[in-house]
This record gives C-alpha cells, structure tokens and sequence, in this order.
C-alpha cells in the first residue's frame, strides 16, 4: 500500500537510517558552528553532510534561525551571523530508501539569558510530555492538548502557532495530523513528530522536535535538554 499510515518494519528500518543521518549531522553541526557563521554557510554545510553520508538528499529546506529570525517557524536562512547570546534552531531531516525524518533542536551560542532559559524550559517540558504520550490509544487532538495546555499553563499557549505534529514516512508531512480536531487514533506502527514551539516576535523561538514510532518512542539519540554551546 501506498503511504499507508501505518509503517511497515522495512519502512520503519529505512526511517530510522533517516534519523542517524541526521543525528550524526547535528553532532558535525555542533562542532562546526562558530560566531560569525552565517545561517546561509550553515544550512549548506548541513546539506553537503547528508548527501555525503548516505542521504539521497533533504526531507525540506533546511531551516536555521539564529536570534529573531527563530520567531519564524518556517524562517528561510539569510546572510545573518551567529553572535554570542543569540538562540539557534536547526530544522532538518534526511531521506533514506525514498524515507524521510524530521528533527528540530535549538540550542544557545555562548550565553542565555533568563528569558531564553525560561522559554526553552517550557517547550522542553511540553515535548516531553508529548513523546512520553505517544502510544496506541491517544487521538492525535488530545496528543496535541498535552503539548498545547502545558504551554497555555505556563502562559505561551497564543505564540504556539502550529499544530504539535504530523505523520512522517514518504512524504515529509503525512497524516495524520497531530493537531486540533484530528481525531485519528494512534496505532503501533505511525510513525509522528512531536514538535511543540514558543514564538515571541522580534525576540526569539524554540522548537523542539523528535520523529517517534507509536510503540517505541523517540529515534532521535540527541538529547533535548538545552545546550550552551561555548563561543
Ligand atoms: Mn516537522
């Protein structure tokens, strides 16, 4: 079947090739990174990592964001350089076998500041939550109400702008949607992102993102805990 919603382990085992890609592209990131880097010189050394290492290509457009520009969710990188204090996100995934992954981490170069601290802790605490309620039974609307209402809690719940996932497999975004009103019941074998993000305009964002299969959890082996990267 095409596309069927529900992965088969083939399809499952060619997804999880798509994650290590990219798990091993975020540790090159991390150590590539450095001030004055620009999100353009970024996105491209990110590009060439997967294609040398196995991956027929990117799932998307990479997205990296430095500062402000991760206010926008589908920011498109610009000739903008890295400085000290500033929030990083890094929005990628990797196809394998005609299989993609998706994946989001921000981390800090340098220093945080309290409000940074506060932001990643909350969106920290919501992805958490919804990848330990991933599993056969939720709806994809209450999987999205653990994410949404523990931000709405913490006072974010109107700069969380998207839905909390989506289905991954061929094709980068795929049902179901886990969002408001989708009442798709999950199945071992979906495969989904949790990717829960405060936005604050002009200011700064955090996304936070895992590919998980219903029944195994998270693939991704990167940590999710907040990084401050030394300069
Ligand atoms: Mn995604």
């Amino acid at each position: 079947m095409q596309n069927d919603i529900i992965k088969t382990s083939d399809e499952i085992a060619l997804i999880k090739r798509a994650v290590q890609i990219i798990d091993d592209c975020y540790d090159a990131v991390l150590e590539t990174v450095k001030g004055g880097m620009s999100e353009k010189e970024l996105a491209d050394f990110i590009e060439d990592f997967v294609k040398r290492h196995g991956g027929e290509g990117l799932s998307f457009d990479t997205i990296v964001a430095y500062g402000a520009g991760g206010a926008e969710p589908h920011h498109v990188p610009t000739d903008a350089k890295l400085e000290s204090g500033m929030l990083v996100t890094i929005d990628m995934g990797a196809v394998y076998g005609g299989y993609c992954s998706d994946f989001t981490r921000t981390f800090a170069y340098g220093r945080v500041d309290e409000k940074q601290r506060e932001v990643y802790d909350v969106v920290y605490r919501a992805q958490k939550l919804g990848v330990a309620a991933t599993r056969a039974g939720i709806s994809c609307h209450d999987l999205d109400a653990v994410c949404r209402n523990y931000i709405s809690e913490k006072g974010y719940g109107d700069k969380f702008i998207h839905t909390t996932g989506h289905g991954v497999g061929k094709l980068i975004h795929e049902a179901p949607r886990v969002g408001k009103g989708d009442e798709t019941v999950l199945e071992n074998g979906m495969v989904i992102t949790i990717e829960p993000g405060i936005y604050l305009p002009g200011e700064l964002g955090v996304r936070i993102e895992d590919t998980l299969v219903v029944g195994e959890g998270a693939l991704s082996r990167i940590p999710t805990e907040l990084i401050i990267l030394p300069e």
